[in-house]
């Protein structure tokens, strides 16, 4: 069984296996999560992100998908790079999809390393802006399903919610789909 968890806090202090960041397709870095994370973790990161560029994704990471790389001086093992969608009303359902793409190609990427915990930002909601409550069901919803399939092995699953209103959404959206806490 995989715990869900949500805590309130900073993705770069957790310790964890693996974290997960809210990249863009470059793989440069950026602000936000991403800016938290290389600041955090040290060159190394971006090196390695430089490589995996150069050698896989020329024309950058598609969105939905999901790379590792060391972490650094992070307290953790690896960082899983993300590329979740902008928020666009008018293209709603692929990019949902793209959202849903990015938890389980995370989890994926994570579940074959062997890891065994994962702490997850809310990919998408900063920046890319989407609406939080929305992002929070396609988040809980798609790592519960993927957690009752394919990523089994994970016992712990945690999403890191910055400040008391991310978190309330959170907890409120997962508490309304059932899930313990
Ligand atoms: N720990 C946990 N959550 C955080 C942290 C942190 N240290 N910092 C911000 N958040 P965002 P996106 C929250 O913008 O929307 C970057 O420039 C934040 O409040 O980091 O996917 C990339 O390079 C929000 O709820 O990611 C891309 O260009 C959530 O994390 C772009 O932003 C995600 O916010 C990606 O945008």
């Amino acid at each position: 069984m995989t715990r869900i968890t949500l805590v309130e806090g900073d993705i770069t202090e957790q310790q964890v296996d693996v974290v997960v960041n809210a990249a863009n397709s470059s793989l440069l870095g950026g602000g936000g999560v991403d800016g938290a994370i290389h600041r955090k973790g040290g060159p190394q990161i971006l090196e390695e992100c430089r490589r995996l560029r150069a050698s896989h994704w020329g024309r950058g990471l598609p969105t939905g998908r999901a790379v590792a790389t060391t972490a650094g001086r992070l307290p953790a093992r690896w960082v899983v790079h993300t590329v979740g969608p902008v928020y666009w009303e008018d293209e709603y359902e692929d990019r949902a999809g793209q959202l849903a793409s990015c938890y389980r190609e995370s989890l994926r990427v994570a579940a074959e390393l062997g890891a065994r915990t994962v702490a997850f930002p809310a990919v998408s909601a900063g920046v890319y802006g989407w609406p939080l409550d929305d992002a929070a069901r396609i988040a809980l919803g798609t790592v519960a399903a993927t957690v009752a399939g394919p990523a089994r092995e994970l016992t712990e699953v945690r999403f890191v919610l910055f400040g008391t209103a991310a978190y309330g959404t959170f907890e409120q959206v997962w508490l309304g789909m059932g899930g313990e806490q």
